[in-house]
């Protein structure tokens, strides 16, 4: 019987309140309306923004319905809607890519001014939810929220993939992946025969690894705390590995030591401001360029001295690796089904969708890369 125009009674992860576990209950999903899309997610991965939104460091309306990395197919379509039709495979957009806005009209742009996440409603576009669950109104999170079987985007927040995309595994392109891959190719624009640090080896961080090897990076230094990422880190492509933790010196003087000065292009991967002051420092003082990709604590403030600038380094960031999002995922689909770059590595748990607090506890335990929840 088709559910199309009705109301979906599913599951879904509700986050009631900060710091807490998430509950399955059953959540009424309500039908797409005018340029919205109704999406069955099938995979989604948990991504470490996401609990950055359980701890309140990534600042949204309670209670929510989180996940921004995820591939479904669209059950229905509202009116006006051209870009999908149901029966297609999707990936939803965290940062949507309205086409309009001075960002998405801009070549280089990515962050469209529709996005959700600077000053966050937790809803569509219109300003309304369609989450409802014990009959109270559910945010949205970052206009995607994959924590469900059924999930509301807008038109500009979607886009078609390839029909024999793998959707447990390129969810990934959603987020973790294409953020990391572009900060490094788009957004540092790393230069082959280049050395490069990545702080962070998380999803995100190896990612950014990946996206060095493929530029052509000679040297890519991967730093983390936690040795038992380093494995997974060579074999994405990292040269060397090193944690802070065995060091007496700051690891910025330890890196600048290794390079004779300093490397061509820094990634902080995890979201401190330590390490992004770490990562600013330990590139060249003339020459360097350092990625901000991890997102830091909300509305506090990072001291620095401007010395660290005025002698040429390029200290930058970027939202989704810096690509415009319709523009680019259907490209990186492609892509990573022709093997183009190692995907497979990141995937460390597949779990089903229920054991979502055992995802998170593996994440925060440092034992997991990716987890895939399938629905
Ligand atoms: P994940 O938690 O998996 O990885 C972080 C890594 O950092 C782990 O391996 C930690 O061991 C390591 N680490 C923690 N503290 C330190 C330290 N002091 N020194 C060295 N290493 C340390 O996270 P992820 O890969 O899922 O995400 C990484 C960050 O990227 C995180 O802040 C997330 O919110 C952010 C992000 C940004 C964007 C974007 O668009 N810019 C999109 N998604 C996620
Ligand atoms: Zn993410
Ligand atoms: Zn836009």
């Amino acid at each position: 019987m088709s559910t199309t125009g009705k109301v979906i009674k599913c599951k879904a992860a509700v986050l009631w309140e900060l710091k807490k576990s998430f509950s399955i209950e059953e959540v009424e999903v309500a039908p797409p309306k005018t340029y919205e899309v109704r999406i069955k997610m099938v995979a989604t991965g948990i991504c470490r923004s996401d609990d950055h939104g359980v701890t309140g460091s990534l600042v949204t309306p309670l209670p929510v319905i989180l996940g921004h990395e995820g591939a479904g197919i669209v059950e229905s379509i509202g009116e006006g809607v051209t870009a999908v039709k149901p029966g297609d495979k999707v990936i939803p957009l965290f940062t949507p890519q309205c086409g309009k806005c001075a960002v998405c009209k801009h070549p280089e742009a990515n962050f469209c001014m529709k996005n959700d996440l600077t000053k966050p409603r937790g809803t569509m576009q219109d300003g309304t939810t369609r989450f409802t669950c014990k009959g109270k109104p559910i945010h949205h999170f970052i206009s995607t929220s994959t924590f469900s079987e059924y999930t509301v985007v807008d038109e500009i927040s979607v886009v078609k993939i390839d029909a024999a995309a793998p959707l447990e595994k390129v969810c990934l392109v959603g987020c973790g992946f294409s953020t990391g891959f572009g900060s490094a190719v788009k957004v540092a624009k790393v230069t082959p025969g280049s050395t490069c640090a990545v702080f962070g080896l998380g999803g995100v961080g190896l990612s950014a690894v990946i996206g060095c090897k493929a530029a052509g990076a000679a040297r890519i230094i991967a730093v983390d705390i936690n040795k038992d990422k380093f494995a997974k880190a060579k074999e994405v492509g990292a040269t060397e590995c090193i944690s802070p933790q065995d060091f007496q010196k700051p690891i910025h003087e330890v890196l600048k030591e290794m390079t004779g000065g300093g490397v061509d292009f820094s990634f902080e991967v995890i979201g401190r401001f330590e390490t992004m002051m770490e990562a600013l420092s330990c590139c060249h003082e003339s020459y360097g360029t350092s990625v901000v990709v991890g997102v830091p604590p909300g509305s506090q403030n990072l001291s620095m001295n401007p010395m660290l600038l005025l002698t040429g380094r390029t200290w930058k960031g970027a939202i989704f690796g810096g690509f415009k999002s319709k523009d680019s995922i259907p490209r990186l689909v492609a892509e990573v089904m022709a093997n183009k770059f190692p995907l497979d590595p990141l995937i460390t748990h597949v779990l089903p969708f229920e054991k979502i607090n055992e995802g998170f506890d593996l994440l925060r335990s440092g034992k997991s890369i990716r987890t895939i929840l399938t629905f």
